[in-house]
């Protein structure tokens, strides 16, 4: 078995690992990232598309931002219909300034990748039997296979950043681990085309026949989701079908600038919200999907590990720079206090949003019931300032935890 040796360990050459592993490099703190796919693997995942003004700002510091700052399209506001009613939440008159920035989960990845690999920091790619050991001591390491060799990697630190599926999540002992989870009664069945988009801003339409989002990607490639049952199968839907049931489900003065064309990706997702408390267990801290896991409806998923990795990232920097030892405890006290606000608003957007049709207990009431109340609740924050601006805050993401309010 070959022993290498770093300061930070990371699993996971998402999003998550990425980033943490970009921003640790540029303060001088080492690490290595064990990822089981290939980089084209993990670029051929279409996920994503929406960046919080503080995930924004976060890719700035890391110095990887040129590209998404050139191509990257800034949002001022987002548009919520209800049977066939039009608000505009005003994103940035209502924040005093902040707005999202439309720009892929995949360009950001890859701009990550790149930078990465530019500064010749070291990843491991189809990296096999990952395995975190020892955590709770002070000289964890990690074991791992690649390209038939048996490594050990010495750290003094351990970022699960593997994802839903991932071995982080399970190497915290069940005893100790406390999973909230609720799934939802449909799914979402996306579609990626190379179309103009329909709108310029985004648009989360309920309709009597259900869900749809019309998102984007650039000026010529567009994203649109629609509300499906669980039991649909993607070979249930032609692009034609698609094309159809999206024009009916959005108001038709929008619906008459869909252009249609073949779809390049096409997808159905479940919808889930998944916390797992804690989230670190010693010297081994959960990031990103690997510790919860939220439905879209909020575009909090990539945002909420990008806040994880920011404190993640504040708390390592004062243990190397300062010596300062006193967050490490914290981590996931900090990093859970945003993850269920977050948690919070996509179940909130996703019960506003979405026809639940015979699902009888949601919260212990029949689902007329329920949608009477979510209707009434929805109609009172559209129609009102404050609760726009409540959409408004929620959506282009609260600030991220000050470790000095700690
Ligand atoms: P990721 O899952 O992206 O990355 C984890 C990495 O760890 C993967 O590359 C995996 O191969 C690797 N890994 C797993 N197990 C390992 C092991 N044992 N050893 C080594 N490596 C291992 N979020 C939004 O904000 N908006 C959306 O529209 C949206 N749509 C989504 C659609 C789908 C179908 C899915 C699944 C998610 C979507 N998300 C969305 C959420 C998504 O963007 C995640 O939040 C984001 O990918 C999280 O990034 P990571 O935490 O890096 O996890
Ligand atoms: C996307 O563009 O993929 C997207 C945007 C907003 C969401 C979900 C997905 O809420």
């Amino acid at each position: 078995m070959k022993t290498i040796q770093t300061q930070v360990a990371i699993i996971g050459a998402g999003p998550s690992g990425l980033l943490l592993g970009q921003l640790l490099a540029r303060k001088g703190i080492s690490n290595i990232i064990l990822e089981r796919k290939t980089g084209d693997y993990v670029l051929g995942r279409i996920r994503a598309g929406i960046l919080e003004q503080g995930f924004a700002d976060l890719v700035r510091e890391a110095g990887v931002a040129e590209r998404m700052d050139a191509e990257g399209h800034v949002h001022e506001g987002v548009e919520l219909v209800v049977n066939g009613e039009r608000t505009r939440i005003d994103l940035k008159e209502l924040t005093g300034g902040d707005v999202v920035v439309c720009y892929g989960q995949v360009e950001i990845t890859q701009d990550l990748m790149e930078a990465r690999q530019a500064a010749s920091l070291e990843t491991y790619y189809e990296a096999d039997k990952v395995q975190p050991h020892d955590v709770k001591s002070d000289k964890p390491y990690v074991t791992f296979e690649h390209q038939g060799e048996e490594y050990r990697l010495d750290c003094d630190f351990v970022a699960g950043c593997d994802g839903f599926h991932g071995v982080s999540r399970q190497t915290i002992p069940e005893e100790v681990r406390t999973e909230f989870e609720r799934v939802y009664p449909f799914g979402w069945l996306g579609m990626l085309a190379d179309t103009p988009p329909c709108h310029d801003e985004l648009i989360y339409a309920k309709s009597e026949y259900g869900f749809a989002l019309a998102s984007q990607r650039s000026a010529t490639r567009s994203r649109y989701y629609l509300q499906v049952p669980l039991t649909d199968k993607i070979e249930d839907w032609s692009d034609e079908a698609f094309w159809d049931e999206l024009k009916k489900r959005l108001p038709a003065e929008i619906a008459e600038n869909v252009v249609t064309g073949p779809s390049i990706e096409k997808s159905i997702a479940p919808l889930r919200s998944f916390v797992c408390e804690p989230m670190q267990y010693g010297n081994l801290f959960l990031v990103g999907d690997a510790a919860h896991i939220v439905p879209p409806t909020g575009a909090k998923g990539l945002n909420l590990a990008a806040s994880d990795v920011a404190t993640l990232y504040k708390i390592l920097t004062r243990v190397y720079e300062t010596g300062d030892r006193r967050y490490i405890e914290q981590y996931s006290d900090i990093a859970l206090r945003r993850v269920w606000n977050g948690e919070r608003f996509s179940w909130w957007m996703t019960n506003m949003m979405h026809d639940f049709g015979e699902e009888v207990s949601n919260g212990g009431i029949d689902a007329q019931m329920f949608g009477r109340f979510m209707k009434s609740e929805f109609n009172y924050y559209l129609n009102s300032e404050n609760g726009r601006k409540v959409i408004a805050e929620q959506y282009v993401g609260l600030p991220y935890e000050d470790l000095n309010e700690y």
